[in-house]
């Protein structure tokens, strides 16, 4: 046994007595051990090796063609009662689930091994990070958890002899989709996957734990679990701050998380910093500010669109030491291939689904080489960009909140929320269209609080009200101003009418402006919105009309999407807070006068 703590064998004994693997193995962090696991994984067709001169240490692995994506309908709350896991989450009652679970587990592991994976969410021994330990019959969950957190023997050091944990068990089973389920029993911190073998399903340190179980151990606590990107950024005085943005999934966190700024700004000193992509654990520091640690150690991106002109950093960061999922293989050099990389798919390539095709008709008939939700699991410290603040266990000090969804009409390029509490009602009310990082229809507005829908782990109208508890600890003074943006306005032909990517830096400039007090703004009903000028379109092919169109709002759009906020917020009840209702009124007043 690799630990003398109480709590970890006893559950130990307890998941293999039910799962009854034919063999456990501890995972101790070493890469001699990653290495042999790799091997194995090679042997048995799980993994394939890519040309190491080109990508080293770099691995492919293909997932079951049902099993490509989260599943919501799938994922549970399972809390003491319904109520407390609220209206947007499923739910089932903990015995009863327990009682399900238990037959299919049971001897789930049979003719396999346990892999037994310590790993810490944020730095090993940081005041902000927490420990799980999750059971895994996947060596592609060791080899992908080795990547996204910090592993091994100094984790169980760090637990000590009678430290807690989250207790997370996963088995793949037979990828069987009826039988999938992901589900989190906060009260217990405790989480069950089965029948998955697909990242967000699976590597149960990210949105199970490092989301859905946070998020509710922050609301007892006080501090809070964001899906949430953090940046720096620099300014040609070497002054960094520090930016979180909550969008939902695929829209846009790894982008701007490692955004190059627009050649001029880059002449003049401006530099972005990540400090990371999609999660961030945010506390009010002993100076009254807030503070945000990225709990992660890689990054699990989306490869489509991903280019040297879209996000190079990204790009950079998965040349060596990362693993592929899903994306498409080119067999000329056995490297990987994915639509938006170049305008180039290889002639001779193998599809995600693992079918030898030619890549240029196969694509010229509109069929597609990569998943739309492949991805990369690459190592945060490939990252050309990456914060010196990384690893810093105080975490960065938060100037501004931005939040931002996939909306074609309706929300402008950027708006400030008048106050914190303001600021809150604009992140409840966030809605974008549905992505492919979740199995179902892609392209259908939602509402998405705060990008968290997916992801809260007890009831909505609580974390609302966490959210406004949160305010009231911090002076107006010192708490991060909150923003709005959306990069995806389209015009009448479905054309995105503003460049995104590096150019978004100029909506950032604004936001630090913004914050700072060094540039005015217009009310509007809305909230405030940037005077034309004040968003630097120097050497932007953008016209002013256009411009005006991104920073206009259309009155009956917006009452359209009140009457949908309404209806909304209406199945919480009496459980929403007042504050979010007063807010409500406010913007309809103010869109009807
Ligand atoms: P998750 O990992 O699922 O949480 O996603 P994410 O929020 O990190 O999204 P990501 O940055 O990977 O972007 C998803 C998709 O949106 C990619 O295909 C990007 O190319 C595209 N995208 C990102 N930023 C922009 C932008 O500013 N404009 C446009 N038009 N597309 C963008
Ligand atoms: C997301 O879907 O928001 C992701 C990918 O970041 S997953 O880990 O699959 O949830
Ligand atoms: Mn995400």
């Amino acid at each position: 046994m690799k630990t003398t703590n109480k709590k970890v064998i006893a559950w130990l004994d307890e998941m293999s007595a039910m799962t009854k693997p034919d063999s456990i193995v501890w995972i101790d962090g070493s890469e001699a051990q990653l290495e042999e696991l790799r091997a194995e994984a090679c042997a048995t067709g799980e993994m394939i090796k890519l040309n190491q001169e080109k990508l080293p240490g770099c691995y492919y692995h293909r997932t079951a063609e049902n099993d490509v994506a989260r599943v919501e309908d799938r994922t549970f709350i399972c809390t003491p009662t319904k109520e407390e896991a609220g209206p947007v989450n499923n739910w089932m009652a903990p015995d009863e689930m327990y009682a399900k679970l238990k037959k299919l587990y049971d001897g789930s592991m049979v003719g396999r091994t346990m892999y037994v994976i310590p790993y810490s969410m944020g730095p090993v021994g940081s005041p902000f990070s927490k420990i799980g330990i999750e059971l895994t019959d996947s060596i592609y969950v060791v080899l992908n958890m080795a990547i996204m957190t910090r592993i091994g023997d100094k984790v169980l050091e760090a637990l000590g002899e009678d430290g807690d944990f989250v207790k997370c068990l996963h088995a793949k089973k037979d990828v069987n989709p009826e039988e999938r389920y992901i589900v989190q029993f906060p009260q217990d911190s405790t989480i069950w996957s089965i029948n998955s073998a697909y990242g967000g399903n699976v590597l149960l340190g990210k949105k199970c734990f490092a989301l859905r179980i946070a998020s509710y151990l922050g609301m007892q606590e006080g501090w809070m679990a964001e899906h949430m990107l953090i940046l720096g950024l620099e300014n040609p005085q070497g002054e960094v701050k520090y930016i979180c943005a909550a969008f939902p999934s695929a829209c846009g966190k790894t982008n701007l998380a490692m955004l190059i700024p627009p050649e001029y700004l880059k002449e003049k000193g401006y530099k972005v910093w990540t400090v990371g992509d999609d999660i961030s654990w945010l506390r009010i520091g002993a100076d009254g500010r807030l503070y945000a640690i990225n709990p992660e150690a890689g990054f699990f991106g989306v490869a489509p669109g991903t280019s040297e002109k879209t996000n190079f950093n990204a790009l950079e960061a998965t040349k060596k030491n990362t693993i592929f999922t899903n994306v498409a293989i080119n067999n000329d050099d056995n490297t990987v291939w994915w639509e938006g990389l170049d305008k180039n798919p290889p002639e001779n390539a193998t599809e995600w689904k693992g079918a030898k095709v030619n890549g240029k008709e196969y694509t010229a008939a509109g069929n597609k080489l990569a998943h739309p939700n492949s991805r990369f699991t690459a190592p945060a410290i490939n990252c050309p960009c990456i914060s010196s603040e990384f690893e810093n266990p105080q975490g960065v000090p938060i100037s501004a909140i931005v939040f931002g969804g996939r909306r074609a009409k309706t929300a402008p390029l950027v708006y400030q929320a008048r106050d914190w509490e303001h600021g809150v009602f604009v992140g409840a009310t966030m809605a974008s269209e549905t992505t492919a990082a979740a199995a179902g229809a892609v392209g259908v507005v939602r509402r998405d609080p705060m990008a968290m829908k997916p992801f809260v782990g007890y009831n909505m109208a609580d974390y609302f009200g966490h959210w406004l508890e949160m305010g009231k600890k911090m002076d107006a003074d010192k708490a991060p101003k909150i923003f709005h943006v959306n990069w995806f306005r389209q015009d009448d032909e479905g054309n995105f009418m503003w460049p995104g990517f590096g150019d978004n830096m100029r909506v950032l400039l604004w936001i630090l402006d913004r914050c700072e007090g060094k540039v005015g703004a217009t009310e509007s009903e809305i909230g405030y919105l940037p005077d034309m000028a004040d968003i630097d379109v120097t050497n932007l092919d953008i016209s002013e009309d256009v411009l005006k169109e991104l920073l206009t709002v259309d009155k009956n759009v917006w009452l359209e999407d009140v009457a949908d906020q309404k209806e909304y917020f209406a199945q919480f009840g009496d459980r929403l807070p007042a504050e979010i209702a007063k807010q409500l009124g406010i913007l309809e007043g103010n869109l009807k006068k």
